[in-house]
């Protein structure tokens, strides 16, 4: 047992899921038999759900404790029964009139069983479809109960909270490293109702009004004749809808940059991307705009890997969250406010708020910490929760109020539409994981799975017959007054709402060289893969008026000549933009360590890695356990499933050679051609070419010299002593890249 927690819990799930003893208990379920090879035959009651796991709070559908379990129907009886109760003593043949002879009508469990399963599908969301969840707990730190009465928000106040993260065009099954927009959002459920924060991982928006939206949707989804491609932004469409909508310039460039491609959820920002409006308890108002920071740092991953990752693991995003929570090492992110007078005019620095395709700097306008949010337990099922979860702009608390952009607008109307065909009826906020855990006293009545039961006889008001309740509650939520500053009806923006330059400028010259680097491979990828020349000779002017350099890198790339365009005037960078440059925790990182003919000290140095809180995966040339003295050391990954995306750096405690053998000895049976073994080579040239810190010993340096790295790169470690080697491994983690290994030509 080590000392660090987070170390602890990652063994105990590493032991859970690899080092089953098959005869005994699994660890972390006291009382639950691994499976047996037959089929077993006794009965047996229900399991306890796994200890990662929590399913929703359980609240009646009108916000009241219900003291039963939100899980009541869940699998887990001794006897299989109909939908109704019924006790069934088979399901595996129909009902038939003789061994041959045809199935019956009749059959009433077929036709339940059947009819059930043709409707198990619901419709996916039209955005956001592909998504994965955790339940949480957010406390408020009290600092901002001066400028909001939301009682959640005073001191100390814990509340209960569901995240749900997605990528935005994709189907259900997408994979989620594509290069696309991440949702991030988050439902409270406060003691005074819910409170729905549904943002993004990137500050702003391709329109400024929410008429617009079916318009760029449909030219990011995919083609409507082939229905391809998927989950991509690199098509035709596309590109032209934004090459011709120039307001849409600043979000595609965050789209280009390392944001588009997170490394994890757990390392993404989250934004409200609109001004809110807050309201202290004397009614005093101030605009506000949300942050999730993550205290993991913000990173992502390069091109190459993302695009591996799609075919590797199209579930890397969603099985890093579940893995993380179940391994105890609980994502976090503090929650802040940037803050900006309520004006008349709604303006910051000359910035217009209203404006969602807009930014205010952070050095402008600091984010102002006002609580921690920590993701602590996965959801028991996926259906039940994170699909059936329905997010609203308009599930606001009190001391919390919209503002007038134009894009809110339309989603305070499209979110409560889109539950509506999605979950089949007005009554979605029954369902177990939309409850409040408030009471409810509504006069909403009857409608499609209305699982209520409204006892009185008067949901109308004014009425005397049930004693005039419900009141109206003088606490309860009031929209602020604010003066709207009236005009001519009609189909307007304000002028300022045409500047679609300045802020795409901002972000490109904010970013470091090497982010500028990929910024640019993106939109060459990208315009590559469009059809139509005209498209990207347009997209180039729409980059002419970003950058010269910009331009002029993707023209190159793409063979055609840079367009005539100037950009603005050079606005004051912002380095809050930036992920590079800065230290981060390690904790929860997943190193990869290639075994060597010296089991014991890949134990010693696996030992060290959870010590450290990081996630260590042992890699040998085949399955089941190590040699050596001490506990069993059970293989994670051969070098048949190894592949480098899955880790954020290697270690190599040997050089394999082809074929080799458990652990990974050169003096195996010849196989594969080569002084090393193939596979890993392949393992280490892309983790550096990926700019991962690579570490090793013993005759390790063979292994990187067939993997064609120079000797003396930076962040390619290697010497006599293991422990020394993985200190300087983790002092490149911290930096989330070796950067230097790729100088770049911008800088
Ligand atoms: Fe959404 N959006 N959106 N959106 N959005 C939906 O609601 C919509 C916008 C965001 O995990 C839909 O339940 C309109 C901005 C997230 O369940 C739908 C407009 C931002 C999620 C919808 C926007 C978002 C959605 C689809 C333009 C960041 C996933 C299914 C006015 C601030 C929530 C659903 C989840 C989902 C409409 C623009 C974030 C159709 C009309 C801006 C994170 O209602």
């Amino acid at each position: 047992e080590h000392t660090n927690p987070v170390a602890r819990a990652v063994d105990k799930v590493i032991d859970a899921v690899t080092d089953r003893d098959p005869s005994g208990e699994i660890p972390g379920r006291p009382g639950v038999e691994p499976p047996s090879l037959a089929e077993p035959v006794e009965p047996r009651g229900p399991l306890p759900p796994k200890p990662d796991q929590r399913g929703p709070d359980a609240f009646t559908a009108t916000g009241q404790p219900s003291g039963e379990t939100a899980a009541a129907r869940a699998q887990g009886g001794e006897f299989l029964t109909t939908a109704t109760g019924t006790r069934l003593p088979d399901t595996d043949h129909s009902l038939k009139a003789g061994v041959r002879g045809p199935v019956l009508l009749r059959d009433h469990h077929l036709r339940e069983k059947i009819t059930h399963f043709d409707h198990e599908r619901i419709p996916e969301r039209v955005v956001h479809a592909r998504g994965a969840a955790a339940h949480g707990v957010f406390r408020a730190y009290g600092t901002a109960a001066t400028v909001t009465r939301a009682a959640f928000l005073a001191k100390n106040v814990e509340t209960p909270v569901f995240v749900r993260f997605s990528t935005v065009l994709g189907s259900r099954g997408s994979a989620d490293t594509v290069r696309d927009t991440r949702g991030f959002a988050t439902k409270f459920y406060t003691s005074e109702g819910i409170f729905d924060l549904v943002g993004n991982n990137i500050p702003v928006f391709f329109i400024q009004d929410a008429i617009k939206f079916p318009d760029v949707i449909h030219a990011g989804k995919p083609h409507p004749d082939r229905e391809i491609p998927q989950a991509q932004s690199a098509h035709d469409t596309f590109w032209d809808f934004v090459s011709l909508h120039t307001e849409a310039t600043h979000h595609t460039i965050w789209n280009m940059s390392d944001r588009g491609i997170p490394r994890s959820f757990r390392m993404m920002e989250g934004f409200g991307v609109h001004t809110f409006r807050l309201v202290a308890e004397d009614g005093g108002t101030v605009l506000v705009k949300f942050h999730w920071k993550p205290k993991a740092g913000v990173h992502s991953l390069v091109w190459e890997e993302a695009q591996l990752l799609g075919g590797v693991d199209p579930d890397f995003h969603r099985r890093d969250l579940a893995d993380a929570i179940e391994a105890g090492a609980f994502p976090e992110w503090e929650l802040g406010v940037q803050m900006f007078p309520d004006t008349q005019d709604q303006t910051y620095e000359g910035i217009d708020l209203l404006d969602s395709t807009k930014i205010v700097p952070e050095e402008l306008a600091p984010v102002q910490p006002v609580g921690l949010m920590t993701l602590n337990a996965n959801p028991v099922n996926f259906f039940a929760e994170t699909e059936q979860v329905a997010f609203h702009t308009g599930h606001l608390v009190p001391g919390i109020d919209v503002t007038d952009d134009p894009l809110l607008a339309g989603r305070m109307f499209s979110y409560l539409d889109t539950q509506i065909s999605r979950l089949g009826g007005p009554n979605f906020d029954q369902l177990p994981i939309n409850r409040p855990h408030a009471p409810v006293n509504d006069m909403l009545r009857d409608g499609m799975h209305q699982t209520a039961v409204h006892a009185g006889v008067a949901p109308y008001r004014p009425n005397s017959l049930d004693g005039g309740c419900p009141f109206h509650a003088p606490d309860g939520y009031v929209e602020v007054p604010f003066p709207v500053a009236a005009g001519p009806r009609g189909r307007l923006a304000p002028a300022s709402y045409d500047d679609h330059f300045s802020q795409p400028r901002l972000f490109w010259l904010s970013l470091s060289p090497v982010e500028k680097e990929h910024v640019i491979a993106a939109y060459t990828f990208e315009l590559s893969k469009v059809f139509e020349q005209t498209i990207k000779e347009r997209q180039l002017q729409v980059l002419a008026r970003i950058d010269p350099v910009l331009c002029g890198e993707v023209a190159a790339g793409l063979g055609l000549p840079v367009p005539e365009g100037v950009p603005g005037a050079d606005p004051a960078p912002s380095p809050a933009l930036s992920q590079v440059g800065r230290t981060w925790p390690v904790a929860g990182r997943v190193i990869g360590i290639v075994a060597g003919p010296d089991a014991d000290a890949v134990r010693t140095i696996r030992q060290a890695v959870l010590d450290g809180g990081m996630v260590p995966l042992v890699i040998a040339p085949t399955g089941g356990v190590l040699p050596g003295t001490g506990e069993p050391m059970t293989v994670q990954r051969t070098f048949a499933a190894a592949r480098s995306v899955e880790f954020d750096a290697i270690l190599v405690a040997g050089a394999p050679a082809p074929g080799a053998d458990a652990t990974g000895a050169r003096d195996a049976k010849a196989g594969l051609p080569g002084p090393v073994d193939p596979r890993v080579t392949l393992l280490l040239s892309e983790a550096y070419r990926h700019a991962k810190p690579l570490g090793g010993w013993g005759d390790a340096e063979d292994a990187f010299a067939a993997a064609g790295i120079p000797p003396g790169a930076p962040g390619v470690t290697s010497g006599d002593d293991p422990a020394a080697v993985l200190g300087q491994v983790i002092t490149s983690l911290g930096g989330h890249r070796v950067w230097e290994r790729f100088p770049s030509a911008l800088a």
